[in-house]
């Protein structure tokens, strides 16, 4: 009920009682909601109240305005950590140990670490990578010379440099001054499409915007180790054997095998990576003077393709400079004929002036490595130039192989015929010479592909298992974790240097997706690819080893066959270290990789100019210098020389490049 109390002045009262009249409430002659009544009969009622009642009234709303204020600011701060909360929760959760984002996994998710242990008893799981080592933030996508003014010029310049490491400070301030030369840098968009959605143009890479972006990383004492064993190198090169295949530096002349400069085309990507801006000038100014490819001569497809090919597009990605472009696309086109072949897999050799191409003289079979390790060159050419000839050709013959009979869980045998396109010489297995590089191409097609092809995945995971199954071995007394060969069921300790390529091939699997054990096969080979260099008289490997597999009394686990103990200043255990390096941020593999660089100063430097192969890595006292420096000693070795002792991962960034056979790093195609 509603009391009529509005009219009579109310008695005084120390109770509050409000009550609303139903007249007031609804006014005569129907609804009265104007401010002006409303007011009015506020303040009435007000009046009617005791003093008391007023008081209490106002220390109500007093009491509510305070309790309103301390509520909303508790509530504030409880918002602003929920809020902040949930940002953390978005930033932690896709950080997995040992995973980044931006490669997940691409097959069933990996078996826990020690799962494999079995295998592998004295491994441990794989390793983090150490925190200071990964950069964070927005990837960096430009390759520039480490180099940043004009002091590296001579021996005494560097040893200077050696002396005072060179300031990050001082470092920028001379930035400008290198701007004017070509910068490397590849465009995040330009390195992306497959020939198929064909290009008109050739792309760009070099931005010299983005150079100027990038703060330099300064050189350190192992790194200026390698640009002074460089610069002696060249040194012979340029003295005795300029334009020429091959230094021989002690005889002070040089050989020729296809006589097309290979050494020089070889080395000058290194150049522009370890920042020698005055070499890698001349250098080009060779290429751009005397390098002809029209000339009557025969040259073995794979050689060519890796070292050319491969050389001469990292170049014109690292400097964007399309001189090197044309001149990949003349070799590219002349060494297309070696494909006319009834199966179209290719011959081994090519005349790139007449334009006809053969298989060896004894036989019609081409090598299983060779015909599958030149798909990323031509993939890439294909890529720059939108012509698809390139790709289908090799893609042709990867699509073929994968289809064929002869494989033993994955491995392949050593020979294929040109006519049939078979594999002959069946049975016999090895992840050494004439197979290797079809097992790195496998992978690193995939990746170069941006991980869709899955018929190379498929191919390369199968053969992973398959080393596991019937290759792999432990020696005695180390129990060093090696790869062996297998003749028709015969299983022979027998171990190239060639093979120390597959832990740095591993790892990279490791890195974009593929399981633990894959990583942690890698960390047991490069260990045994260590032993191979400290077990040896002068710490150099040598070209084969055989592991004991039953402990003998004064035995080390490795033998050497007076046949096999050359050293040729092979890359691949440099190679393997690199990435072990990237992938782990253990130093260790830098301290390994420093040993090998003074072993080849020590027993391979030749005083007037160059490094040798060697005969005898058992003889420190003479180790027999053989008289040759191969084109991969600049090409390969020291340039991972360089990679490993550096810690800028954006120094060739592995996400954005892949190295093919020949440590000649071509871009990764990137989605559209
Ligand atoms: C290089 O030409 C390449 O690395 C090739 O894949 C194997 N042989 C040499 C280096 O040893």
């Amino acid at each position: 009920m509603y009391s009529a109390a509005a009219a009579a002045s109310p008695p005084r009262r120390d109770f509050i009682s409000v009550t609303l009249s139903p007249e007031e409430a609804v006014g005569a002659g129907g609804y009265n909601n104007s401010k002006a009544w409303r007011r009015r009969s506020c303040w009435r009622k007000w009046k009617q109240l005791s003093r008391l009642q007023r008081s209490v009234i106002l220390f109500l709303f007093a009491f509510l305005a305070v309790c309103g204020v301390i509520s909303y600011t508790t509530m504030g701060e409880t918002w602003k950590s929920l809020t902040n909360k949930s940002l953390d929760d978005q930033r932690t959760e896709p950080e997995v140990p040992g995973l980044k984002l931006a490669n997940p996994a691409v097959l069933p998710a990996p078996r826990k670490a020690d799962t494999n242990l079995g295998d592998y008893p004295e491994l441990s799981p794989q390793k983090q990578p150490k925190l200071p080592h990964i950069r964070r933030g927005p990837p960096n996508l430009q390759i520039k010379p480490p180099w940043r003014d004009g002091r590296l010029k001579t021996q005494h310049d560097t040893n200077k440099i050696l002396e005072e490491p060179v300031q990050p400070d001082k470092e920028e301030k001379t930035e400008k001054s290198v701007i004017s030369w070509r910068g490397a840098v590849i465009e995040p968009d330009q390195s992306t499409e497959p020939p198929s959605s064909k290009m008109k143009e050739p792309e760009k890479p070099s931005s010299m915007e983005a150079e100027s972006q990038k703060e330099p990383v300064p050189i350190n004492e192992r790194q200026m180790a390698v640009i002074e064993a460089f610069r002696h190198a060249w040194k012979g090169y340029k003295d005795f054997a300029w334009g020429h295949d091959e230094l021989k530096p002690l005889s002070k002349s040089y050989s020729e095998w296809f006589g097309l400069g290979l050494t020089l085309i070889d080395a000058l990507d290194t150049m522009w990576i370890l920042g020698l801006k005055e070499e890698f000038e001349e250098a080009r100014k060779w290429v751009a003077d005397d390098l002809v490819f029209d000339k009557n001569v025969d040259v073995n497809l794979f050689e060519s393709t890796i070292r050319i090919l491969g050389g001469l597009l990292s170049t014109y990605h690292l400097s964007g400079d399309s001189l090197f472009l044309e001149k990949a696309k003349d070799i590219g086109n002349r060494l297309m004929p070696a494909f006319n072949t009834p199966s179209k897999v290719p011959y081994s050799d090519v005349n790139i002036g007449r334009g006809t191409a053969h298989p060896p003289r004894w036989t019609s079979d081409s090598t299983v490595a060779e015909v599958t390790s030149i798909q990323l060159e031509f993939r890439e050419l294909s890529r720059l130039t939108g012509d698809e000839k390139f790709q289908k050709a090799v893609d042709d013959v990867m699509k073929h192989v994968h289809t064929l009979s002869g494989k033993n869980d994955g491995l392949v045998p050593m020979f294929i015929n040109t006519n049939s396109g078979q594999f002959t010489h069946l049975g016999v297995y090895t992840l050494g010479a004439r197979a290797d590089s079809y097992y790195e191409y496998l992978l690193k097609q995939w990746i170069q592909g941006g991980k869709k092809e899955n018929e190379l995945l498929e191919d390369y995971v199968r053969a992973i298992e398959g080393v596991k199954k019937h290759l792999l071995q432990r020696s005695q007394p180390k129990k060093l974790t090696f790869v062996g060969e297998l003749a028709h069921g015969h299983f022979s300790a027998k171990m190239d240097h060639l093979v120390c390529f597959l832990p740095g091939t591993l790892a990279l699997g490791a890195h974009n997706g593929l399981t633990a054990d894959h990583m942690n096969l890698a960390e047991a080979l490069i260990e045994t690819c260590h032993q191979m260099y400290v077990q040896v008289e002068t710490g150099l490997s040598p070209e084969i080893v055989h592991f004991n597999l039953h402990a003998q009394k004064g035995h080390k686990d490795v033998e050497i066959k007076p046949a096999d103990r050359h050293n040729l200043l092979r890359p691949e255990t440099v190679e393997s270290l690199f990435y072990m390096y990237r992938f782990t941020g253990d130093k260790k593999y830098q301290d390994w990789g420093w040993e090998i660089l003074q072993n080849f100063n020590k027993y391979t430097r030749v005083a007037t100019g160059g490094y040798t192969s060697i005969n005898n890595v058992q003889n420190p006292s003479n180790p027999e210098p053989r008289d040759k420096m191969e084109s991969f000693f600049l090409g390969e070795t020291l340039k991972y020389m360089f990679l490993l002792f550096s810690d800028d991962i954006d120094l060739i960034n592995l996400d954005k490049y892949v190295f093919n056979t020949e440590a000649h790093p071509l871009p990764i195609w990137m989605p559209a």
